[in-house]
């Protein structure tokens, strides 16, 4: 059963249902991609690039959980970096779409794949260009990593009150769930130990999104941290909270005519 249930009177909630199934069909032509992670953050990433809060032509935004990229990709195509039509490249030889984000796509600034590295990366950024900011969507397996709580320690140091982490918190990586693998007990707590402003909110309800983002943004001194609790594989009843939908090659017709059944009815 879904943890959280998407309030549909947002007016961007058309547009969540549409990139799911966009995100349905660029996985499952090309017969790979991480799904579970795709649909937990896509309503994070739609949130960000229909903000008026953000300009990133001149803010930067970074994919440090560049597995998740297909949402990233569906919500670029969406604001105009590339044609839809190039989704139904994802992953395939020759396509600027890969499977994990890099630098060669239009809208991207950072090249992912190996986990735990771009909040290091969003640090530099925040220092180079202190009049913008630098949102960092991670993932909760990443804070498996050592680097990634040197950065949290270093933003602090550096008073980067133009830095945003969010961490797309699915209870979900690649073996089971955060809390077999290893428990972050109480994640805000410990950003904020580390001296960080830090929010908690549901990652599927625009309205909360918005109003998080926001006041995460107007944070200028501290950094500011976004706890995103999020449904791994939100939107297909058989993929939600299931690990085993970290990643997926292609499905069984048959699930992938329920898979769209369901997101059309999203
Ligand atoms: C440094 C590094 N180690 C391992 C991997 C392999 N890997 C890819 S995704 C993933 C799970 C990460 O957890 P999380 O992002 O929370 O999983 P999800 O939410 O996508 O289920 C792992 C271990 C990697 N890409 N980089």
């Amino acid at each position: 059963m879904a943890l959280f249930s998407a309030p549909k009177t947002h007016p961007l909630h058309s547009k969540a249902r549409s990139l799911r199934l966009d995100i349905l069909e660029m996985i499952n032509h090309a017969g790979f991609g991480h799904i579970g992670s795709a649909f937990s953050s896509v309503d994070i990433l739609i949130s960000l690039y229909n903000s008026k809060l953000f300009n990133f032509k001149k803010d930067r935004f970074v994919l440090s959980a560049g597995h998740l990229c297909a949402s990233l990709y569906a919500v670029l195509a969406d604001t105009g970096y590339f044609d839809k039509e190039e989704l139904f490249t994802f992953a395939q030889f020759n396509s600027r779409l890969q499977g994990h984000a890099t630098i060669d796509t239009p809208g991207i600034n950072y090249s992912a794949g190996s986990l735990g590295q771009g909040l290091s990366y969003s640090i530099g950024l925040a220092l180079g260009d202190p009049k913008h900011h630098v949102v960092c969507l991670s993932s909760d397996g990443e804070h498996n990593e050592g680097q990634v709580w040197e950065a949290i320690m270093a933003a602090n140091k550096f008073h980067l009150g133009n830095l945003i982490s969010i961490v797309d918190y699915n209870g979900c990586q690649i073996g089971g769930t955060t809390q077999e693998i290893m428990p972050l007990d109480e994640l805000a707590g410990k950003y904020l130990r580390f001296g960080w402003t830090v929010t908690t909110v549901d990652g599927h309800n625009f309205y909360e999104l918005a109003r998080v983002l926001k006041k995460s943004k107007d944070s200028s001194i501290y950094p500011a941290c976004i706890i995103v609790k999020t449904v791994l594989g939100k939107g297909v009843s058989f993929m939600e909270n299931n690990c085993q939908y970290h990643d997926i090659k292609k499905l069984a017709p048959d699930l992938f005519i329920t898979a769209k059944n369901e997101l059309q009815r999203y």
